[in-house]
């Protein structure tokens, strides 16, 4: 019943920010101009009601996002990377995992389909010495590296509704079959639409288990709204095989079961394709024997597989448990991987749509942008800057140039990361630590 898979997302970092331009006083078109870098593609995931299992999964396991390149001269922008999309059936929910612990924490349910959420976004493009630009300095040695992008493991779990649903006209026995099959107690009545919600039961066969679900009747123009409509089909989308039940005594037995296969295809042809079997119920009646077996005749004629059942009686019930969990056995090593990445991200590109305008955004946000507002942190006598911004700066700093360290200093200045660490007592020998950078200060 549950499909799950851990998968490791990875989303691209952002470009570095460039440190260019002519130095020159007087030279036409002097002056910085390194460009910002490009920012790093996100993970997304969509959901797609085509793909009904995560057996994807089971041979994927990493999923990597493009990172998006360097700033350059003349004041060029890097490329932005790819973003990565996954895509995954409808019923998929996406937990986090901690590496250290099993602990999970819900991120994100896809309960419809073309629903998109980003998941670990790209890291930001670096600013290019450009933007550092200001009166006093008017040419800046300054630039920010690229933001990384978000590591995460998640964990993806399809719940899927039920293994079977059974579907038919109003009144053709379906709630009186989970009933009769299982611990659920649906009402049972002699007139339509008495189910008005579906209702799950447990069936326990050959110490083997499979959920059922008793769908409300549907009628012609279901797939439209009329009757319970719409609401109920969605729900039959998500069961793994359908137990078609039939009135035998109805005025049209097979025009009945014609006539919803119509209404269901028209909802969604895919759903036809689901292993099906035709329960032929109600043959306890007197004089149907010879319908039943007109109705058997023709439907195998067709390759429709039938079972003659009373659901009341429970003549055929134990035929009928057979076949069902044959079924299903047949259906869950039939799975394979349906389609590679490449294919689905084609198909997904050919029904994109409005998609970008409701894409939801999922924390956790990466580290690096947790810790913008912190500033100077002390432990163990040693003073830590733990400001992200000053942290990117400094990664670009070129450690040879006076000047650039001269710039940099003020900038951590300007940052109130000097005051700060002033206010924390650092005095001459006392050790710094930005990023990877250390030093003694000697202010
Ligand atoms: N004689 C006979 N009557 C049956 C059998 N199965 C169901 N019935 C009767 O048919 C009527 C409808 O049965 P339900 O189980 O409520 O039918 P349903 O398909 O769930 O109907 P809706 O919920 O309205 O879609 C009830 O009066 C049942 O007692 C059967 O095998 N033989
Ligand atoms: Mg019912």
């Amino acid at each position: 019943m549950i499909d799950q898979a851990k998968i490791k997302i990875i989303s691209g970092n952002g470009g570095n920010g460039c440190i260019s331009g002519r130095k020159e006083k007087y030279v036409p078109k002097g002056g910085p101009d390194g460009g910002d870098g490009g920012n790093g593609g996100s993970i997304i995931f969509k959901s797609d009601e085509n793909i009904n299992t995560l057996r994807y999964f089971q041979y994927s396991k990493n999923f990597i996002a493009e990172s998006g390149t360097e700033g350059k001269p003349g004041l060029k922008h890097g490329s932005d990377g790819k973003d990565l999309e996954i895509t995954v059936p409808v019923g998929t929910i996406i937990s986090s995992i901690t590496s250290n612990s099993d602990k999970k924490k819900h991120l994100a349910e896809f309960t419809s389909h073309d629903q998109t959420y980003v998941i670990c976004k790209g890291g930001k493009g670096g600013r290019g010495n450009t933007r550092f630009v200001n009166s006093i300095n008017q040419f800046p040695l300054l630039a920010e590296s690229g933001e990384k992008g978000s590591n995460l493991k998640v964990f993806l779990e399809l719940r899927l509704l039920a293994d079977v649903g059974i579907i038919g006209s109003p009144n053709a026995g379906k709630s009186s079959l989970l009933t009769f099959l299982s611990n659920a107690s649906p009402k049972i009545a002699d007139y339509p639409f008495t189910t008005l919600e579906p209702v799950l039961g447990v069936v326990e066969h050959l110490s083997k288990s499979f959920v059922m679900v008793d769908i409300p009747g549907l009628i012609e123009g279901a797939h439209k709204g009329i009757g319970l409509g719409h609401d109920f089909l969605k729900h039959i989308k998500r069961t793994r095989i359908l137990l078609h039940m039939v009135d035998i005594s109805g005025p049209d037995p097979l025009q009945d079961i014609d006539n919803i296969k119509e209404e269901i295809s028209l909802f969604d042809e895919n759903i036809n394709d689901k292993p099906s079997l035709v329960a032929i119920n109600k043959i306890d009646i007197e004089g149907t024997q010879d319908s039943v077996k007109k109705i058997e005749i023709e439907l195998n004629q067709r390759g429709i597989e039938t079972v003659a059942i009373s659901a009341i009686s429970g003549i055929g019930i134990n035929d009928l448990r057979d076949k069902v969990t044959e079924m299903l056995e047949v259906e869950s090593k039939s799975k394979t991987p349906r389609q590679t990445l490449t294919e689905r991200l084609n198909a997904s590109k050919k029904g994109q749509k409005k998609q970008t305008e409701e894409i939801k955004v999922i924390k956790p946000e990466p580290v690096d942008r947790r810790n913008k507002k912190d500033g100077v942190l002390v432990s163990d006598g040693e003073y830590i800057i733990t400001s992200s911004t000053a942290i990117r700066i400094a990664a670009m700093v070129n450690p040879d140039s006076w000047e650039a360290r001269t710039q940099f200093y003020s900038h951590l200045r300007k940052m109130g990361l000097i005051s700060q660490l002033e206010q924390k007592g650092i005095g001459p020998g006392s050790t710094v630590k930005l990023g990877d950078l250390e030093w003694e200060w000697d202010a």
